[in-house]
């Protein structure tokens, strides 16, 4: 099979403006939901001679890092947990005759890159220059598999350019905590924690490694094989040094321009209790073995690329009229799909599988941010997400009883294990709208796949465990004479607020959430669920009534929804006055001065405008974002493209624009100037529903889906599929039409410009706008 290369999926390096080793180390990861490679310079390894921060991420392998804490109270977590840089796969060790790049500083210049999205393979040109001047040029090919999720590829050619000589290829890789240089104060960044340690395993023809960790007792075996070398190709034997240090090597004698070609074929294993890993080693190394045993890079590479055809095939979205967000729309769908954790023991990582920036952890980002695109597009990948949520219940179970409370689930604000990772609850712990984002994205699933199965025997427990939390932590009370339902001293998504009453986005999810639970207790009633759930009617009854009365601030003379309780006495903050080396503001505020105002890092209210667009008028919409928009600060990556789907929607159609196409091009253009600790996963995914439900202005319903599209000016024409209700359909949208065809399934109905619409498979549908 051979896969043209079709230019419009291409990331090319003279396309970008930042040439930022660091930045291009993100931009070029291959990933795919295990692991995680950055794009080093393969030279590197853990000499830090060379500037770099390369490394492997294993998603989900991780290991603890002891907080300190000046008064430590009960119930704060005594650790948190940090994903594991690992040492580099890529890193290769060239001798050319009496110069080595492990001991001597080879020049190495990135002379050009390319990211082919359409097979997910890197392409890259170095030139390397020896300190006497020997020049070379080292062409890597790498990727990460998508057909075999423990398979990982790396090819070297070698040109010299200007000498003649002797020169030796050792691949060995005899470090497991890969170091890299410090970074500057940044409480977004996590430093390794470098706890692992490597085991050679014994002799088995190739090199094998149990890399273990210490403090969470984890272990993982890796394995690699090198490539039968053709005629064309100097041998590559294998071998042990005085060390016992496994390896591989090949010497030959180079002329100038010749190249000699080395391939490589990584088998890195799933995550295993420390004890398993060693008991079971000889198995689990067979079975890492058989993934790239008569095998060759070409043909793994082939068979990845397949699958990367179909992820396109159904993923793609196609937008006329705007060759640079079309680019960077591509280059995001590829890192979500590179990021996705496919086990149901895993998520998605606020930064991919590209850095450790906030550990390498799970936040509500996934069930949020990227969960729609999967859900629409990667049915099955979404509900494996989920499962990570269900997976851990029981854990979220035990920490609402640790935390006093006597009933429910409370999932952790961020965490890898399932357990809470935050060691400043006032921003993190306190953030428990997670557990109504949950049981929404749980009922987005639902709705939109209609995966029964799923909701009765795992989504319905998670919805019932949440809503008993909001009964345990919230309570009945009294304001202005009426009886409310109130949830005091909770942080909304805003992270410039913290522990506040009665937080509008935080009551509404709950209030989702209890009436969620209310609705499938009632379906279920009487079988076997809802017997082994303790449901009662009385239960019910209270949820019933506290969503009933749940407290919603709001503020009579402006006509908005009040942030939270008491939220208009506070001081509105001029960000416009605040100079831009201020920003982002949390890393130059004390936090108490950035809670005592009114002032927003990201959207909070107008997440519910957002996510909850039935039941607004377009005039509250306005009034919100009139309210919200001028001191809403975008410090935080996940905003704008909120912030552009709620103008699209009262038809602020520049701001709309101006937004989206910031929020698509964070990490393209690095607009944080941050892309080099690791991509913004969920941006990416929010600049997908900046499309879905933004400009294309999909709705769903629950019991159905309504289309009402804004289409930017410039593009003529935007291309995308979804599923729905097991029905695949393509939607092509024109500035005043839109056409929708069956690609399988059913057909069903949906409604368009308001006009009730069945999509059959007879022929696509045209609904024009007027
Ligand atoms: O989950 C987000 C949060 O909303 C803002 N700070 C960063 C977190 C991880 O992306």
């Amino acid at each position: 099979m051979r896969i043209e290369q079709s230019p419009e999926f291409q990331i090319h390096l003279q396309n970008l403006k930042n040439k930022d080793p660091l930045f291009l180390e993100t931009i070029y990861n291959v990933g795919n939901g295990h692991i995680g490679v950055r794009d080093s310079n393969p030279l590197q390894g853990n000499n830090l001679d060379y500037i770099g921060s390369p490394g492997l991420f294993i998603n989900g392998f991780f290991d603890y890092n002891e907080v300190s804490y000046g008064e430590k109270y009960r119930g704060y977590p005594d650790n948190d947990q940090v994903i594991n840089r690992l040492f580099d796969p890529r890193f290769i060790r060239i001798k050319v005759d009496n110069e080595d790049s492990a001991v001597d500083h080879f020049r190495v210049e990135n002379i050009d890159k390319n990211l082919d999205m359409q097979t997910g393979l890197v392409h890259e040109l170095f030139s390397v220059t020896t300190p006497e001047n020997r020049n070379f040029n080292l062409v890597v090919e790498s990727f990460a598999s998508l057909s075999k999720q423990n398979v990982y590829g790396v090819k070297y050619s070698i040109i010299p350019t200007n000498f003649e000589g002797d020169i030796e290829l050792i691949k060995v890789h005899d470090y497991v905590n890969q170091a890299t240089h410090a970074q500057a104060d940044d409480v977004r960044v996590n430093q390794d924690v470098g706890q692992m340690q490597l085991d050679f395993l014994p002799d088995n023809g190739q090199p094998s490694y149990l890399v273990t960790t210490f403090r969470s007792q984890q272990g993982v075996i890796l394995t690699f094989q090198a490539g039968t070398p053709t005629d064309s190709n100097p041998a590559i034997d294998y071998f042990e040094d005085a060390n016992r240090h496994y390896g591989y090597r090949s010497q030959y004698h180079a002329k100038p321009g010749s190249q000699k070609e080395f391939e490589f074929l990584f088998s890195i294993g799933n995550i295993h209790p420390l004890v398993n890993a060693r008991m079971y080693a000889d198995q689990y190394l067979a079975s890492l073995d058989n993934f790239i045993r008569n095998t060759t890079f070409n043909a793994e590479l082939m068979a990845s690329a397949q699958v990367w055809q179909t992820f396109w095939l159904h993923s793609d979205v196609k937008i006329d009229g705007d060759p640079v967000i079309q680019s960077c729309i591509r280059f995001n769908l590829f890192e979500l799909n590179q990021s996705a954790g496919r086990d149901e023991f895993t998520s998605i990582p606020a930064k991919g599988l590209t850095g450790n920036g906030y550990g390498g952890q799970f936040f509500w980002d996934t069930e949020i941010f990227m969960l729609p695109f999967f859900v629409y597009t990667e049915p099955a990948i979404a509900k494996k997400l989920l499962m990570f949520r269900y997976h851990t219940l029981q854990m979220a179970k035990e920490q609402a009883s640790d935390f006093g409370l006597a009933k429910g689930a409370m999932y952790p604000w961020r965490t890898i294990n399932g357990f809470e990772s935050s060691s400043y609850w006032l921003a993190g712990m306190a953030q428990f709208h997670i557990n109504a984002d949950i049981a929404f994205a749980v009922e987005q699933y639902y709705t939109i796949t209609n995966d029964e199965d799923f909701l009765k025997n795992y989504g319905f427990e998670i919805i019932l465990e949440t809503a008993r939390f909001w009964m345990q932590y919230g309570n009945f009370a009294e304001i202005d004479g009426e009886r409310h339902f109130v949830i005091n001293r909770v942080t909304g998504p805003d992270e410039y607020s913290a522990l506040v009453n009665n937080n509008y986005y935080t009551n509404v999810m709950a209030q989702f959430n209890l009436r969620l639970a209310v609705k499938y207790a009632k379906l279920f009633n009487d079988t076997d669920i809802s017997i082994q759930l303790n449901v009662t009617a009385e239960e019910l009854e209270d949820m019933q009534e506290a969503a009933d009365l749940m407290y919603l601030p709001y503020d009579q003379k402006r006509n908005v929804k009040l942030q939270f309780q008491n939220f208009e006495q506070l001081p509105r903050m001029d960000i416009d006055a605040i100079d831009q080396s201020m920003f982002p503001l949390l890393l130059h505020f004390h936090p108490l001065m950035l809670y005592r105002a009114q002032v927003n890092k990201q959207a909070d209210t107008i997440m519910v405008d957002y996510m909850f667009p039935q039941g607004n008028t377009k005039e509250q919409l306005k009034a919100d974002y009139d309210f919200y928009e001028p001191i809403t600060t975008h410090d935080s990556s996940l905003s704008k493209a909120i912030y552009s789907i709620v103008a699209a929607r009262i038809d602020r159609d520049q701001q709309a624009y101006d937004f989206f196409s910031q929020a698509v091009k964070t990490d393209l253009i690095d607009l944080h100037h941050n892309t080099k600790n690791g991509i913004h996963a969920g941006s990416l995914g929010a600049a997908w529903s900046g499309i879905v439900y933004g400009f294309a202005g999909i709705v769903n319903n629950a019991d159905h889906f309504s289309l009402e599209p804004h289409l930017p000016d410039a593009w003529n024409c935007l291309k995308f599929k979804l599923q729905l209700h097991h029905n695949e359909l393509l939607f092509t949208i024109y500035q005043d039409q839109v056409e929708v065809e069956l690609m399988s399934g059913k057909g069903l109905t949906l409604s368009i410009y308001d006009k009730k619409v069945k999509v059959s498979s007879e022929a696509p549908q045209k609904i024009c706008k007027y």
